[in-house]
């Protein structure tokens, strides 16, 4: 039985966190883990009014099918800007790990061997793909980072020696201070499956 080490780290553009358009939700449970990252398009205000929608939505998709979940938030955010979000559930017991995203939240696992979960194209809100729920199989040790496009994209582990060091909070707030673009809201949310 593993479990799970969770930190979600948000910064907004402005500095304010009711201005802040990216938010996340982590729902730890007994046997399953249950996350989800959301960039709002734009920032300021009114892209926290639709932020706000979806971290009210999201913590009672825990459990739930991640394609159903998504589609769930599509509809709570037709009224807003729209947004980009990822969801994920990790089976602590086996290391499954579900993931689901749409638009450019970009995950990756760093494991044996890195890999990134390719999201569908499309705006949640607006017009959006049919989400397609991608299966990985986690090992004790293996760490998630999902981080929206105020963190430099394609960075690799050389670029920032001991990067994947210490609790999920360290990693965090390193790939927060290392990558982080300064022309957008940023967020990163770091999950480490440990025994
Ligand atoms: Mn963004």
């Amino acid at each position: 039985m593993g479990t799970v080490d969770c930190h979600l780290v948000l910064k907004p553009l402005t500095g304010l966190l009711e201005e802040c358009g990216d938010t996340g939700v982590v729902v730890a449970g007994e046997a399953s883990c249950f996350a989800a990252l959301v960039d709002v398009l734009g920032h300021g205000p009114e892209a926290r009014q639709s932020a706000i929608v979806a971290e009210t939505f999201l913590p009672g998709c825990a459990g739930a099918d991640l394609t159903v979940s998504l589609k769930g938030l599509h509809e709570k955010l037709r009224r807003g800007r729209g947004a980009v979000a990822t969801l994920l559930e990790l089976d602590l017991a086996s290391g499954e790990l579900l993931v689901a995203g749409v638009g450019n939240i970009t995950t990756r696992v760093f494991g044996v061997e890195h890999t990134r979960v390719l999201p569908r194209d499309g705006i949640v809100g607006y017009s959006m793909s049919t989400p397609r729920v991608q299966r990985l199989r986690l090992r004790i040790g293996d760490v998630v980072l999902l981080y929206s496009d105020g963190i430099r994209e394609s960075f690799e582990l050389h670029d920032c020696p001991g990067l994947l060091a210490g609790s999920a909070k360290e990693i965090a707030e390193r790939v927060m201070k290392a990558f982080r673009k300064q022309d957008d809201d940023a967020s990163c949310l770091v999950l480490r499956y440990t025994a």
